[in-house]
């Protein structure tokens, strides 16, 4: 999964001012924030897909486990020859679980990374030989115009791995319009949603025993430092993956363990012991949670599996 690549990573290269000024704001306001997007440089993305593996971060290998055991049940439902158009393909990994199923007339990747998005789009077509793929780089936050090269078809979109999670409800309402807006009259969408469970599970899942996820929290801090010319001193910020109850989700944070003073962009910053970076939300979902929040973004969920546990679940949703 990759939200954002690296596209400033070489330090040769201009400061993405859209970065810059998510800092520059983010460090300015009361609780400090940015947003969890900026995570996703090389050594970012790298470390996300560590997390994958990680032993207590269960979306990845639950979620796949669903689509292997429903993907058959998902094309009874959808019918065969859909298009398949995935939001956020990213290195398209549990996409051949679905197309294997499906049999779709057409692949659609949509990502903002165009590298990684080609690069992903060719091992698909060498593995599926014969079905047309038309990568699309962009941004999924808008509807966007899919190639009439794929035809009426009707569409099903896919977006596994929980990151409307890292939405909040407003924006993730948004973006689920904006996901009906471009797959037209008579989709569906696949979409996969963490479920709220046991504190002591959740809070291990985003602080591993391993710090890996602690390195990818101040992965954050290296880039800032990289690519806006900062000298944050990152040895004096701890990773902090802590539940939020009354909003459903697990928030990470950078605290500060002693009184800091730093620069970032020629700015000055000063944060007191204790004071935190706020830097990602993943929401979680209850049964109704979820259906809801498809509701108010013009979804209707008409089936819906889970694991054993009740840990993950992947809905299909129609217009
Ligand atoms: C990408 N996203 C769904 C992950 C999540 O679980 O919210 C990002 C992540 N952050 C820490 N661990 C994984």
């Amino acid at each position: 999964m990759l939200l954002e690549m690296d596209r400033n990573n070489a330090a040769t290269t201009e400061p993405d001012p859209a970065f810059r000024a998510d800092v520059l704001s983010g460090l300015s306001a009361p609780q400090k924030a940015v947003p969890a997007r900026w995570f996703y440089d090389r050594r970012g993305s790298e470390l996300f897909e560590a997390i994958t593996d990680l032993p207590e971060y269960y979306p990845t290998r639950t979620e796949r486990a669903l689509l292997e055991r429903h993907a058959p049940d998902v094309a009874r439902i959808a019918g065969e020859g859909r298009a398949v158009v995935e939001f956020g393909s990213g290195s398209s990994a549990k996409t051949p679980l679905l197309l294997t199923a499906i049999d779709p007339s057409a692949y659609v990747p949509i990502d903002i990374s165009g590298d990684f998005l080609r690069e992903s789009a060719a091992a698909l077509s060498q593995r599926f030989p014969g079905l047309p793929v038309h990568p699309i780089e962009a941004n999924f936050m808008h509807p966007i115009a899919l190639p009439p090269a794929i035809g009426r078809a009707p569409r099903l979109g896919f977006f596994p791995g929980s990151t409307i999670g890292n939405l909040t409800a407003p924006t993730a309402v948004d973006l689920l319009r904006a996901m009906a807006g471009t797959l037209g009259v008579g989709a569906m969408l696949l979409i996969g949603m963490d479920r709220v469970k046991d504190e002591a599970e959740l809070v291990a899942a985003y602080d591993d025993a391993q710090s890996v996820t602690a390195a990818f929290n101040l992965n954050l801090l290296h880039r800032i430092n990289r690519e806006l010319g900062g000298d944050i001193p990152i040895e004096a910020f701890r990773h902090v993956a802590r539940w939020n109850d009354g909003e459903a989700r697990i928030e990470m944070h950078l605290e500060a363990e002693s009184d800091v003073g730093f620069t970032v962009s020629g700015q000055r910053f000063a944060m007191r012991r204790g004071e935190t970076i706020h830097t990602e939300n993943s929401h979680k979902y209850g049964q109704r949670g979820a259906r809801l929040m498809l509701a108010a973004g013009g979804w209707t969920t008409i089936a819906e599996w889970t694991d054993p546990q009740n840990r993950f679940a992947i809905l299909l949703a129609e217009v």
